[in-house]
């Protein structure tokens, strides 16, 4: 049994659950020569130009049709343009809605990109794109709990990023860069899984010649059915197999990444340890005045502490009933 009930119990001891979502609040970007965070845009708020399409909302996008799978609710257009290389790191930094740490801890991470042909993607509508995966991680060993199984996501609710490179031989060009994360802690019903796509806007540079084959290329709608094992998921807290959704990840991506010296780990599925880090000051965060810790102990006798946050409230009244 994974280390993910906490959440589950946490969400059925404070329904309704709905302020546990979140967005991706910033994007990293790791090259050779430096190193830069592009800021994305609060759901919903007033917009300042960024690299990263704005959403709606930071709740998740519900079905796997919903044509919102494609970016996220109502995507907008970002006015700005990341610069990339093939081979750079992106560090992706999800956040809850209210700037704390994302408050999922189960299910994958899959990262698809899309061409954005000749112009950039600043107007470039993706609806009907075909996409491509260069990246995905589910479940992984601890390194420092005995290799013991846990969701990459736990990290990230531990504060941590994700990180994810870019394939060694990308061809250059204009690119939409999905990063999703999937939540399965509903996923025990059909319909449950609570997706959350983030498409950032970006320029490679580069000459490499790597590219998807049509066949490994994917809508949005499309790639998945509500029915997938890794979307519907009875088995989400008591196994520790997991098949991902959508397509494999493209062979040139698969090919890179094993003729270069190994620095790609996030990009192969295959027995992975986490690579997520840690984010600054989100620690230091973490006792701040508007957050609560608790530490809880769960069934397998481990000992873990949890953000509460507002929630805390909500478990007092469930349990004076
Ligand atoms: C980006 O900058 C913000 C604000 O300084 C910081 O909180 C965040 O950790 C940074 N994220 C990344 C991915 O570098
Ligand atoms: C892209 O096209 C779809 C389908 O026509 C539309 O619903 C969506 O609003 C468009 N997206 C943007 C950002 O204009
Ligand atoms: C890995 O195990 C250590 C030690 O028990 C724990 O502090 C850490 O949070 C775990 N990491 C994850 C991602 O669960
Ligand atoms: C992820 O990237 C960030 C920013 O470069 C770095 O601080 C962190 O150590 C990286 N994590 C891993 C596991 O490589
Ligand atoms: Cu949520």
């Amino acid at each position: 049994m994974l280390r993910l009930a906490f959440s589950l119990i946490l969400c059925f001891l404070a329904l309704p659950c709905v302020s546990a979502h979140g967005y991706l609040a910033y994007l990293g970007i790791n090259d050779d020569q430096s190193y830069t965070n592009y800021t994305g845009n609060v759901p919903n708020a007033d917009p300042s130009p960024s690299v990263i399409r704005q959403v709606s909302d930071i709740s998740p996008v519900k079905g796997a049709s919903n044509p919102d799978l494609n970016c996220g609710l109502n995507a907008q257009f970002a006015q700005k343009v990341a610069s990339a290389n093939p081979g750079d790191l992106l560090v992706f930094d999800w956040r809850g809605g209210d700037n704390t740490n994302w408050p999922h801890n189960t299910g994958p991470m899959l990262t698809y990109m899309t061409s954005c042909g000749s112009s950039d993607c600043t107007q470039y509508n993706s609806s009907s794109s075909k996409w491509f995966k260069i990246a995905e991680i589910g479940i992984v060993t601890n390194a420092t709990s005995s290799n013991s199984p846990v969701w990459a996501q736990q990290s990230v609710m531990n504060g941590a990023f994700t990180n994810v490179t870019l394939p060694s031989t990308l061809s250059p060009g204009n690119y939409l860069i999905r990063h999703e994360i999937i939540a399965l802690h509903l996923a025990t019903a059909l319909g449950g899984a609570e997706f959350y796509p983030a498409c950032s806007q970006v320029k490679v540079g580069g000459s490499q010649t790597g590219m998807a084959e049509d066949s490994e290329m994917v809508l949005f709608p499309g790639a998945y059915k509500d029915t997938d094992p890794g979307i519907y998921d009875p088995d989400v807290y008591s196994s520790n197999s997991y098949t991902f959704p959508g397509p494999p990840i493209a062979a040139f991506v698969t090919a890179s990444a094993s003729s270069s010296s190994g620095s790609s780990s996030s990009s192969t599925s295959s027995a992975p340890t986490a690579t997520t880090g840690s984010t600054p000051g989100s620690s230091s965060s973490s006792s701040g005045a508007q957050t609560e810790s608790d530490t809880l102990r769960g069934l397998w006798g481990d000992v873990q502490t949890v953000k509460v946050q507002a929630r805390k409230r909500t478990r007092k009244a469930f349990m004076s009933k």
